[in-house]
Order: structure tokens, then C-alpha cells, then sequence
């Protein structure tokens, strides 16, 4: 599948439509690393999914793109791989900075897809021709503002609502919600931000009929969900805690979630993406796939894998306009009349990018040639 002649970096910055909050901070712009890599005539791309700071979790673009430069770019430069798996067990000596390490591994997977003319859902055994997605809400400063922004997103179609949440805002934006749509598809996200001793106003929340409670507890603390789940009738779904197959089989043996978010980008691409989905599937482990607010081309990513038959709950990836004025894809990704997103089928991604408007958002970028390393012996 390798060796290729030069993987190109560059860091991108479009002004999200709205501000996002969670319970971490405030997102205002997307900024991310694109890399491209060439082939002889097949360009593949990859993003990178860090936030600019270590919030969500240890990882940033800087820290990403440190990794980047430093080993994934020259291992892959100077040795063949035959296919993904092999860049993945080639880098396996980097602990952590899975962000970093999916990256590159994503874009071998469009690599492989355009090698072969199959698209990434063919490639990753998907069965969806479209996947059925919902919209993450941030919190808003009055719970008025919340339900005229969730009114506009049912209004553009989204079957399925997840609410943003932390300590004094959760109770009331789920009711004022759940009070105007009694029968949306409808959920919170805690990003970690409370603990077992919230749990009185925790269990409020099983009173009105959430999907799920995604990382209420701490990014760290597996135990404590399962010491909350016995506890909640409402399903826990993973997100920050899940960073491999291993720690996905082990939550859900001790019945610490009953449900997991998907990212690929947190748990090192779609190989470890595809084990986990396989895992679930097996042990009857609703899965969806998380966001990070990518762009078009990380969104690429999120639908081939959201096609696999295991997503059986509606997943963050919403269109192309909910995020930005204009992404950087030819084609932007629209929600269908019912609440879906169509998978594309041309190889790899399946989506062109739009090379002027990624020229256009463009701060930095810099070239690395297979000539500048030569193999190692
Ligand atoms: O926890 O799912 C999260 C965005 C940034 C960091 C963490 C999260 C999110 C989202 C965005 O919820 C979902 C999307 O991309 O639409
Ligand atoms: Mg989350």
C-alpha cells in the first residue's frame, strides 16, 4: 500500500456558525490539523480531532501535531505498510496520543480505499446506505435561548437531541425540553462533570425518559459509573473513559455503561473503532458515534464507520451547516427530509475537498518528502 512520496500538514481555522459550551469550556472556531498524503496520482486526507487546549482530553493540536512530525510522519516515510493494521502495530510503541496516531491511520484508510476503488463503508463491512444522526446542544446562557436553538434543529429535522450539561444547568433544560418535544429522541452530556455526590440530582434525570447519560463522572473513573449505573435507571454511555478495546470490554463488564460513544480519533482510528463496535455488537452494547466537531472531512470518517450495523443509536454528526457558514468539502453533507445523512460511496471518503476554500482557511503548512527520509539500516 505504501511507501508514498510526501505527506503534507497544514492547520485550519473556520469560525464555528455558534459557540459551543460544555461543562469544559467554550469551542468559538474549529481549528485543526489536515494532513494529505500522495501517492502517486490518489490524494488521502486525514484530521486531526484535537481541541486547541487539553480539555475533552490530554491531547491538543500542538501536542498532535508534535507527534506527527516527530515520529508518525517519518515512520511511515521511511518503511511500506501494507495496510493500515500494520502503520497501527509499526506505531504501537506510542503510549497514548491516540488523536495523533488516528490522524494518520485514518488517512490510510482513504489511502487504501482510493487504492482499491471501494469506499470506506465498503472497506469497514458497513451495511447503511444512511446513517441516522442528531445534534449536540450547547448550554446556553437562559433555558429560553436553549429551547428557541433546539426548536430551530428540530425545525431543520434532527430526530434526536443531545443537551449539553453540568452542575446547575441539567434538571431544567431537560425539563423545559422534554416539556415542548414530549417524544423526541433526547439525551445529556456531562463531560465528566460531576461526582457520586450529585447523585440526588443525577437520578432526577430518570424522570424523563433520556436515551442516555453520557460521562456523567470523571474522565478517569470507570468504577464510580458503575457504582452510578446500579443505581440510575437511565443507561450511562461512555465517552472520555473509552480509550481502547480493552477499557471498552472492561466497562462493560463490571456494567459500568450500557452504552458506548464511538470516536475514532479517541480510540486511535477506525481499526480500534471497528474491535470495539465488534465487541459491542456482540455483548448486545448499543453504539453511536461521537463528534468532535469536525470538519467535512473528519465527518467523512464518522459516516462510513456510523454505517457499520452495530450504530443502532442516532449519532453526533450533524450537516455540514450546523457547524460552518461553508466547510471545506465540494459536496456538504445535508440532513435528509428524515434525519439522516447518506453515506457516501465513492472510494475512500467518498467526498472531494474543496482545494480553495482549504487553501482559504488555511494558517500553516509545511511539506515532508519521502526523500527527506531515506529507509533506515
Ligand atoms: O463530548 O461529545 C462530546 C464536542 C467537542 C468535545 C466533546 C464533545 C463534543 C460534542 C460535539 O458533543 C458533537 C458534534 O461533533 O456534533
Ligand atoms: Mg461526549
Amino acid at each position: 500500500m505504501t511507501p508514498v512520496q510526501s505527506v503534507e500538514i497544514r492547520k485550519v481555522r473556520l469560525p464555528y456558525v455558534s459557540r459551543f459550551e460544555t461543562s469544559f469550556g467554550v469551542e468559538t472556531v474549529k481549528e485543526a490539523l489536515i494532513i494529505t498524503i500522495k501517492r502517486d496520482d490518489i490524494t488521502a486526507y486525514g484530521e486531526c480531532v484535537a481541541l486547541a487546549g487539553p480539555w475533552y482530553n490530554e491531547e491538543t493540536i500542538t501536542s498532535a501535531e508534535y507527534i506527527l512530525r516527530q515520529y508518525l510522519i517519518p515512520e511511515l516515510l521511511r518503511k511500506k505498510f501494507d495496510s493500515p493494521a500494520a502503520f497501527l502495530e509499526a506505531t504501537d510503541g506510542i503510549r497514548g496520543n491516540n488523536m495523533a496516531v488516528a490522524t494518520m491511520e485514518m488517512a490510510l484508510w482513504d489511502l487504501m480505499g482510493k487504492m482499491t476503488g471501494k469506499s470506506l463503508s465498503q472497506l469497514l463491512g458497513g451495511r447503511k446506505s444512511e446513517v441516522e444522526v442528531g445534534v449536540s446542544v450547547g448550554i446556553h446562557p437562559s433555558i429560553g435561548g436553549l429551547v428557541e436553538t433546539v426548536t430551530s434543529y428540530v425545525h431543520d429535522g434532527y430526530k434526536r437531541v443531545k443537551l449539553k450539561i453540568k452542575p446547575g444547568y441539567e434538571v431544567e433544560p431537560v425539563r423545559a425540553i422534554r416539556e415542548k418535544y414530549p417524544e423526541i429522541l433526547l439525551q445529556v452530556d456531562a463531560n465528566s462533570a460531576f461526582s457520586l455526590a450529585d447523585f440526588p440530582t443525577l437520578k432526577q434525570l430518570d424522570n424523563f425518559k433520556l436515551l442516555l447519560i453520557e460521562q456523567p463522572l470523571g474522565h478517569d473513573d470507570v468504577l464510580d459509573h458503575a457504582k452510578l449505573q446500579k443505581r440510575l435507571s437511565t443507561p450511562i454511555c461512555l465517552d472520555e473513559s473509552i480509550h481502547t478495546p480493552q477499557d471498552a470490554r472492561k466497562a462493560i463488564e463490571i456494567d459500568a455503561c450500557r452504552v458506548i460513544n464511538i470516536k475514532p480519533g479517541r480510540v486511535r482510528g477506525l481499526q480500534r473503532s471497528k474491535e470495539i463496535h465488534d465487541h459491542c455488537l456482540e455483548r448486545k452494547i448499543p453504539v453511536w458515534c461521537g463528534g468532535m466537531l469536525e470538519t467535512g472531512i473528519g465527518r467523512a470518517f464518522n459516516v462510513a464507520l456510523a454505517s457499520l450495523p452495530g450504530f443502532v443509536l442516532p449519532s453526533d454528526i450533524s450537516a455540514s451547516k450546523r457547524y460552518f457558514k461553508q466547510d471545506i468539502i465540494t459536496k456538504e453533507f445535508e440532513l435528509t427530509s428524515h434525519g439522516t445523512l447518506e453515506v457516501p460511496r465513492e472510494p475512500g471518503i467518498g467526498i472531494g475537498v474543496d482545494k480553495e476554500r482549504l487553501e482559504a482557511c488555511t494558517i500553516t503548512k509545511e511539506l515532508f518528502s519521502s526523500n527527506q527520509f531515506p529507509p533506515k539500516e
